[in-house]
């Protein structure tokens, strides 16, 4: 396998400036003929033409007109190359035949459900034709789809649909074409037995858009969720960012077999069903809110990806940090965020940070690759998330505008660089940020100390920063970073201090807001070390470090204990009175696994225990917020914070933690339940989204009391259930415990829902995540139940992928849960290597756990790796995870 550089890119050598392509769809073989304006790249340019392609029988090759010879041209596994083109421009005419009904790695035209379907991000356009196939080769198309009318009466493709027809033999026709200029990773195809709902949006400026959601017939109904998301998107782009939607069709396909959540192409996307169909009987608030997320990400897209789409492929942080940013930002402007914050800082914590101290961190903008694939990485998308929000932090919201208005206005139409967005950010706003580049180049997640003293004589506060950016593979030292660090300090009685003026690197800074006090100020720190202090602090304040968490950092500060019980009681800022709950959280868990570990008796410290009591209580505060806030940090973050990652512990630990709090606080848990039901029908407003939250928390620390009558009301909450959302949270406190009544629960559950295929998954994905003792033969077992099918991604992800993420079993310490993986992975990889190489990476992070683990971790890689046949994708992961 060979290895790609980012220093190696060179520019295309060949320009295409039309594509017009064509399909004839068949049950055994689909033709494709591909006609192409090539222009050269470069002045006087006589190189070979070389194509990429994967999987193809090639039939001809014509050159303006002309068959092409044989020896003019060669043919290897991955490419065509043709050996002396004309200079200048010429037209190129390549026949290929393919397979799509073979093909299960769902990658190029493949077949889901017996509908026609394309996935061509990030090089499966190759596995279609041969083509330059990379991002910086943009083209407008025209696609002609010819296939039988009664098994594929729809046929789609990207713009607008500009000619259809019958043909004969049963057989008709549709041409698309795309008036905007595109890199063929957004081409699609989709064919086959679909309707759709239909509806519209008028634009700012007056053009009506038709909008369709395209799925089989009997999901139409729920597809209503989804079609009020898109209309979302399509004003909050408008009145956020004044981007516009730019034709008159936007079409949206759901396929239940998909190997990512959805696609962006130009206006066809397609979306994997669990993140388009939903009602309120058998989707859950959470299933509605990644709904409302990924069709806002997706249709952002056609601005930040598509109008102005990655010169190469590591610049993919570009278009998907940026979109992950600005789909964040939607979702918190429908709904409420802080909540939103949480959740997406405690995804970064649990999943990113580990990436980052593991053998496969990369920067946000990595330097090499094997295959592209494996850098659709949290890094990449919700680090670069991270890096994007540091420039709005820095500029505020119209600073940001700004740069975003720069941003397009330089590059729209074009295949752009990270630095092409740093400068259009940088210039709109008069700044330039030394040390800020860095985040795109070094990988690691950066430690910032910071230590404070307070000085009565002069009334200053001073706070002294460093920072520290760990080693990562290939990257043994680092420059230091530009953080900002959001701050506000609180004085006695809980209230922010204005701040009115602050001294560093020999400088005085005056801090007002068009004279207005403010409350909040954003340090710069941008050297290894540096001190900022606060001048005229009338007393000692506690400092509201990182609020919002501005940064994606690890914060690691001198607040006491008291200090935190404190903000968690006081702070404006409402992100770090939840951080200073989870603070408090870590380091009571870390403090009792210590104990656990020697042996000694675990007893929690009832400040904890007031401290939740009081936010359990609280009236003012929101609810989703309060749910959040009484919830412990994950035990994938603990172990990431530990130097011998310890499951057995940190899940004993968890454990206890959870029940001794159910116990202490029953009266208040079981009346949130009670007072947090309600009659009336479902709705995804944010109101009845808290209320459910808070009562399903509140439901599960009942239920690990295991006593009889928290198991009666869990019950009673099940049956009563109205909505997905209760009834499975009601299931899910069931099972915590194993029994009859939790066996007894899954199966009615499973007996309920058996034809719907995306519940069924919730359900396998249930059992999977599951803490019971034993696990491992059970998920074994559900491997073989006939709901399971190895070639749905969306049922691997469920089963596989749950598994692997609950710490107990996979890591048991007689190995059975890494053999278990060992051998699915082989299993995948022949299947569809990507989502194998996903599955794999559970086994990335061996060398954190002792001695005994490691070895059985490091047999299973070294098994697959030496296995016959593997793909790229596994093989890179397995490969950089033993290194
Ligand atoms: N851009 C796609 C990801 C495609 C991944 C291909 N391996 C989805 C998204 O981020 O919007
Ligand atoms: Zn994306």
């Amino acid at each position: 396998p060979k290895e790609i550089f980012l220093k190696d890119y060179k520019k295309p050598d060949y320009l295409f400036d039309t594509v017009d392509l064509e399909f004839q769809l068949g049950d055994e073989k689909t033709m494709v003929t591909s006609k192409i304006a090539v222009s050269p790249g470069n002045e006087g340019n006589s190189s070979p033409l070389t194509l990429h392609g994967c999987d193809l029988k090639l039939l001809s090759i014509k050159i303006n007109g002309t068959e092409l010879k044989s020896d003019k041209y060669t043919v290897d596994p991955r490419h065509l190359t043709i050996l002396t083109p004309p200079a200048g421009v010429f037209n190129m005419e390549i026949v290929t035949e393919i397979y799509p009904q073979l093909n299960t790695s769902l990658e190029g035209l493949y077949r889901s459900t017996g509908n026609f379907c394309t996935q061509c991000e990030a090089e499966g356009f190759r596995k279609i034709t041969y083509f330059q196939d990379r991002p910086d080769v943009m083209a407008k198309y025209t696609c002609r789809i010819e296939g039988d009318k009664t098994l594929y009466p729809v046929l789609l493709s990207n713009g607008n649909l500009i000619e259809q027809g019958d043909l004969e033999g049963g057989k008709h026709y549709a041409l698309w074409e795309d008036p905007f200029k595109k890199p063929c990773y957004l081409f699609a195809l989709v064919a086959g037995q679909l309707e759709c709902r239909e509806d519209s949006f008028v634009t700012c400026s007056g053009r009506k858009v038709t909008l369709r959601i395209w799925t089989p017939a009997q999901d139409l109904p729920k597809t209503s969720h989804a079609m009020y998301s898109l209309k979302e998107a399509m004003k909050w782009d408008e009145e956020v960012f004044g981007l516009e939607y730019d034709l008159d069709l936007f079409n949206i396909v759901v396929v239940p077999d998909f190997n990512m959540g959805a696609m962006e192409n130009k206006s066809l996307n397609v979306f994997q069903s669990r993140l388009v169909l939903a009602s309120p009987e058998a989707a859950t608030d959470g299933d509605y809110a990644a709904i409302l997320g990924v069709i806002g990400h997706e249709y952002f897209h056609n601005w930040t990806g598509n109008r102005v789409t990655c010169r190469d492929w590591f610049q993919l942080t570009l278009k998907e940090g940026l979109t992950v940013f600005r789909d964040q930002e939607f979702s918190s402007d429908l709904g409420c965020r802080t909540v939103k914050r949480i959740a997406d800082v405690s995804k970064l914590r649990s999943y990113q940070f580990p990436q980052d101290a593991g053998p496969m961190a990369h920067p946000i903008r990595p330097l090499s690759y094997i295959k592209m694939d494996n850098f659709y990485t949290v890094t990449v998308y919700e680090k670069g998330a991270e890096v994007v929000r540091m420039y709005k932090t820095m500029f505020g919201a119209s600073g940001f505008r700004k740069g975003m208005d720069l941003y397009f206005q330089r590059h729209d139409g074009q295949a752009v660089t990270c630095e092409d967005f740093y400068a259009a950010m940088c210039d709109a706003n008069n700044a330039h940020l030394p040390n800020f580049l860095q985040w795109y180049s070094q990988a690691g997640t950066p430690t910032v100390k910071v230590t404070s003293s307070y000085d009565e004589g002069s009334q200053a506060f001073s706070l002294k920063l460093s920072q520290e950016v760990p080693p990562t593979p290939g990257q043994p030292m680092k420059e230091p970073m530009f953080i900002p660090v959001a701050v506000g300090l609180v004085d006695s009685t809980g209230k922010d201090m204005p701040l009115t003026s602050i001294y560093s690197d020999g400088m005085v800074q005056t801090l007002s807001n068009d004279g207005h006090p403010i409350f909040t100020t954003v340090l710069q720190f941008k050297k290894k070390e540096e001190e900022f202090i606060f001048k005229n602090v009338p007393e000692r304040p506690v400092p509201s470090l990182l609020r919002g968490y501005s940064a994606p950092i690890r914060l690691d500060s001198d607040l006491t204990e008291s200090d935190l019980y404190f903000l968690l009681a006081n702070d404006s800022d409402e992100f770090n009175r939840w951080e200073a709950g989870q603070i408090l959280a870590r380091k009571l868990m870390f403090s009792l696994v210590a104990d656990f570990q020697q042996q000694k008796t675990l007893a929690l410290n009832t400040k904890f225990v007031d401290g939740l009591r009081a936010i359990l209580q609280s009236t003012s505060l929101d609810k989703e917020f309060i749910a959040k806030a009484i919830t412990l940090p994950g035990q994938g973050e603990i172990m990431d914070m530990m130097s011998i990652a310890d499951p057995d512990a940190v899940h004993a630990v968890r454990t206890f933690i959870k029940k001794e709090l159910a116990f202490q606080l029953k009266d208040d848990l079981l009346a949130a339940v009670t007072s947090n039901r309600s009659s009336e029908a479902y709705a995804f407003d944010h109101d009845s989204v808290a209320r459910r939250a808070l009562k399903n928390t509140c439901l599960a620390y009942l239920a690990s009391l295991n006593e009889p009558d928290v198991t009666e009301l869990a019950l009673n909450e099940y049956k009563s259930a109205t909505n997905m959302t209760e009834q499975f949270a009601a299931l899910a406190a069931l099972s915590q415990n194993p029994g009859q009544v939790r066996e007894d629960a899954l199966l009615d559950f499973y007996n309920k829902w058996q034809q719907d295929y995306l519940v069924v998954s919730k359900w396998f994905a249930l059992q999977a995540t599951s803490d019971i003792p034993g696990n491992v033969v059970n998920v074994q077992k559900l491997l073989a139940h006939p709901a399971f099918d190895m070639r749905n991604p969306n049922k691997v992800y469920s089963l596989i992928g749950g598994f692997c993420g609950s710490p107990v079993s996979f890591h048991a310490k007689d190995g059975s849960g890494y053999k278990f993986l060992g051998e699915v992975v082989l299993q995948l990889d022949k299947i569809n290597p990507q989502v194998a190489s996903r599955m794999v990476s559970a086994f990335s992070r061996w060398r954190r756990y002792d001695e005994t683990r490691q070895a059985l971790a490091k047999a299973q890689l070294e098994m697959i790796i030496s296995a016959n046949g593997l793909s790229e994708n596994v093989y890179e992961i397995a490969l950089k995870s033993l290194a």
